[in-house]
Order: C-alpha cells, then sequence, then structure tokens
C-alpha cells in the first residue's frame, strides 16, 4: 500500500512572497484545521451546519486543497462525487450522505426524489448540475502532486470527466450555439446573484404551496444575508418543473421557466477542454478533440455572451433572447479560458479595475460579486456583492494565464489578508471584511492553501 500523504507535496505549502512565517503557519493551520473538520470519510461537506452533504463545485476547489495536504483525499473527493454521475453523464449538484436527517437541509433527497428517475444513481443526489470546473481541479490538483497513483487516479477520472462534458454540451445546448444553458440559478453556483433578477421575475410561483416546504438556510445563518422567500418560491417552483419532468432535457425550451447562457458556466465548459486535453496528453489518449471543442465553446462565448457596448459579459436568457442587464462579477470570468481572443481578455481588465470592482496590483479587499456602484449593490446579502473566495480564485487563475503576475498577485495578497483577519468564512463583507455566511466555509480553507502554496 501507498502512503500516499508521504508521498505527497505533502504538507509542502511552500512559503508564500510576503506573508510573515507567524502568520503563514498560523493560516496554514487554520485552513487544515477547516478541511479536516469538514471531511466526511469520503468527501468534505462545504460546512458542518449549513451545507451537510456533498456539493458539486465545492469538491473541485476542495480537490485543490487537499492536493497540498494529502492528495489521496484530492483523488477520494473528485472519485466520490463522480461515483454519482447519472446515466447521461451529469454530475449532480448534491450527492446526499444517508446518514445525514432528510430536514437537514432544504431540500433534501425526499423531495429531489432522484431514485425514482431512470438513469440516476443508488445513491441520492438532486437533478441539477453547477459548473463544470472538475477537470480543471483534477488536472490542478495532478501537477500539484503528481505520481503513479495520481496518475491512475486521474485516468480513471477523465471518461467521466469526458461524459459530463458530452452531457454539457449535447443536452444542455438549448440555444443550439454551441453553449451549454443551466435550467435553475442553483446550477450557476452564484444562485442569488442579480444577474438572475430578470429571468427570475418571469417564473411563475403558483406550483410552489406556500408552508409547503421549510427553509433551514436560515436557521443557520441571518435571512437577511440569503436569498428571500420569494426567491425561494421560485427556486422551488424551477425544481418542481424540472422534476416532473423526470429531470429530462428534451424540449425545455418549449416548456422550462428558467433557461439561461451564464459567462462562468460555459468559461468553465471551455477551460474543461483545455484542461482534458492537457490529461489526454498525459494519460496516452488523444488531446486534439478536446482542443478543438475547446476552440469552439471560446468563439460562441465571445459571440453569444460578449456586448462591446458594456465591454463585459453577461447572461443570455434564451426566454426573452436578450442579454441580462446586470454587471457582475461572472463577466470576468471568460478569462479563465487560455485563448481568450486579447480584445476580450482586454475588455475584462478594464471593467475589473474599474471602480465596480477595483482590481489593482496594491488592492485592500478582494473582488467583490457584483458591481460596487450598482444601485442593488447589497453587500450583505449572499451573492449580491459580498467578496467570495473561489470566484476570486478563478480570475485570480485567468490573470496568471493570460501574462498578468502583477495583478494576480495583488488580488492574492487580498484574499491572504482578507482570511487573514476575518477566517475561513463563506464569504466576507467586500468592504469591511467582516467574515459572513458559515463560519468553516472548505472551499475558502483550500483555496487559501493554493494561494498560500503558489505565492
Ligand atoms: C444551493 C454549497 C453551495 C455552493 C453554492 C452556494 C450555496 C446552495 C444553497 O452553497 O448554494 O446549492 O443552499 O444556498 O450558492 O455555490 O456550491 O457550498
Amino acid at each position: 500500500m501507498v502512503n500516499w500523504a508521504a508521498t505527497s507535496a505533502g504538507s509542502g505549502v511552500t512559503p508564500a512572497g510576503d506573508t510573515a512565517p507567524e502568520e503563514r503557519a498560523a493560516l496554514l493551520a487554520s485552513a487544515r484545521a477547516t478541511l479536516d473538520g469538514n471531511w466526511e470519510h469520503d468527501h468534505t461537506v462545504p460546512s458542518r451546519s449549513l451545507y451537510p452533504h456533498q456539493w458539486s463545485w465545492d469538491s473541485a476547489f476542495i480537490a485543490i486543497g487537499w492536493a497540498h495536504l494529502r492528495p489521496d483525499r484530492a483523488w477520494s473527493e473528485l472519485t466520490s462525487l463522480f461515483d454519482a454521475q447519472w446515466h447521461d453523464g451529469r454530475v449532480p449538484h448534491i450527492v446526499f450522505n444517508p446518514t445525514v436527517s432528510d430536514d437537514a437541509y432544504f431540500p433534501g433527497p425526499r423531495f429531489w426524489a432522484s431514485a425514482t428517475v431512470e438513469g440516476a444513481p443508488s445513491r441520492a443526489t438532486s437533478g441539477l448540475v453547477q459548473p463544470p470546473v472538475h477537470a480543471l481541479a483534477a488536472w490542478q490538483a495532478y501537477r500539484l502532486a503528481p505520481s503513479e497513483q495520481a496518475r491512475a487516479a486521474l485516468g480513471r477520472l477523465y471518461p467521466r470527466l469526458v461524459a459530463q462534458q458530452r452531457y454539457l454540451s449535447t443536452h444542455r445546448d438549448v440555444g443550439g450555439a454551441g453553449l451549454a444553458s443551466i435550467v435553475h440559478p442553483w446550477e450557476s453556483g452564484l444562485d442569488n446573484s442579480p444577474a438572475w433578477d430578470e429571468p427570475m421575475a418571469a417564473v411563475p410561483t403558483e406550483a410552489a404551496v406556500p408552508g409547503a416546504y421549510r427553509r433551514r438556510d436560515i436557521v443557520h445563518a441571518a435571512a437577511a444575508h440569503r436569498p428571500t422567500d420569494l426567491d425561494y418560491a421560485r427556486y422551488v417552483a424551477i425544481v418542481t418543473a424540472y422534476r416532473a419532468a423526470g429531470y429530462r432535457d428534451a424540449d425545455l425550451a418549449d416548456r422550462h421557466p428558467f433557461l439561461v447562457e451564464c459567462p462562468l458556466f460555459n468559461a468553465a465548459l471551455g477551460a474543461a477542454e483545455s484542461a482534458l486535453a492537457h490529461i489526454a496528453q498525459e494519460i496516452g489518449a488523444d488531446p486534439g478533440p478536446h482542443r478543438q471543442r475547446a476552440a469552439r465553446i471560446t468563439t460562441a462565448l465571445v459571440d453569444r455572451l460578449y456586448d462591446p457596448v458594456t465591454g463585459t459579459f453577461h447572461p443570455r436568457d434564451l426566454c426573452t433572447g436578450r442579454l441580462t442587464p446586470a454587471r457582475t462579477v461572472l463577466g470576468l470570468t471568460p478569462l479563465i479560458l487560455p485563448d481568450l481572443p486579447a480584445e476580450q481578455a482586454g475588455a475584462i481588465l478594464v471593467e475589473a479595475g474599474s471602480p465596480r470592482f477595483g482590481l489593482a496590483t496594491r488592492m485592500t479587499r478582494p473582488l467583490p460579486s457584483h458591481d460596487r456602484t450598482a444601485a442593488d449593490f447589497e453587500p450583505l446579502r449572499y451573492w449580491r456583492g459580498p467578496s467570495w473566495m473561489n470566484i476570486n480564485w478563478l480570475v485570480r487563475y485567468g490573470l496568471r494565464i493570460h501574462g498578468h503576475p502583477g495583478l494576480a498577485a495583488g488580488l492574492g495578497r487580498s484574499m491572504i489578508a482578507l482570511a487573514a483577519t476575518a477566517g475561513c468564512h463563506e464569504y466576507f463583507h467586500p468592504d469591511t471584511g467582516v467574515g459572513l455566511g458559515s463560519p468553516a466555509f472548505s472551499w475558502t480553507a483550500a483555496l487559501l492553501l493554493d494561494i498560500l502554496a503558489e505565492g
């Protein structure tokens, strides 16, 4: 038996640029304690209180953190998630832990009723997906701690990652233009972003019977920081419609109340193809088709979601055919595409550096989730203003691959400073840096480890 911990890059998170050694040691200890505390036999819960199951894109970010400490856990994290992949290739956004009671989280397994659907796995899951950042995470995890065991794990994951891409690029190409549609704001990962206000306003709520469910999130977090009851009524109505159709994707355009092409989701889809090209090369498969698909997705994203008038990317609402007007942090995320044309990469830098987001080589706070200058900017409410570590990590990654190390370092320093003062919170007040949401949040800890290592 190989001792993964001993063969890893291991506890060897190498020094971060200008973080003082004592501060760095304290941050590493806090990040490690957060991940250890949230580890649950083969995966990591995002938070013991708010999110006691396994979440899809959380596991991708978390795997990157584990690759620094315990590569065995990085591969277990990704493998356990993909063990719940549906026959059609979808990777569910929640994999439920059967030992946790049904009412610990709403909507729980009974609500989703995945067991009644053909092609669902034996383990109870949701029927939605989340941004496909897993191939990127798997490739990062492998590069952080390469070994024979890691290559074997990567090789086993590869066909599953390919099936995930195939599902999104076929079943979910509702607009027929080469982009994937999301069918629920939860699929964006930025659930309550102002980007969804317009498409959400059109969602009928009759299907959601008042009193038919009890929200659990506001037991653990302040109601003023979370989505409203009306938002939840619409969330429930959209799932109810999708569930009634057996979570099938045929004819979505004719019947589904929420259909959007999201810039982050599709940037992740394209970046996944680029990561799969690297993975394919590493394991002896053909990288060519992945490179071609990455190029096609990048072109479609620019054609469909870039607005030359605003100079940023916006989601496209397929129910109206229009781009949604809000300028949110979603607009900056196509920078993770290695082949994003110079014009759009340049426009993203302008948008990111504007007072709306405040990117600079010397910045006090990381990027907010929404335009600071907008009338509907809410510094405390979930995805409507607060700073989140995963989005900042993605933009920082994009800055690095597009040759802006100074800006990437500035952003990284602001992220480290935030965690140093507030701890591994779920999200943070974009001005004061106060920690919000769950206090011991896994992806914050995982990505902090990654930034500390890179310096
Ligand atoms: C719904 C787990 C998840 C994240 C999402 C975040 C939040 C769930 C919720 O928590 O969503 O999926 O109950 O609010 O918005 O990005 O994956 O951390």
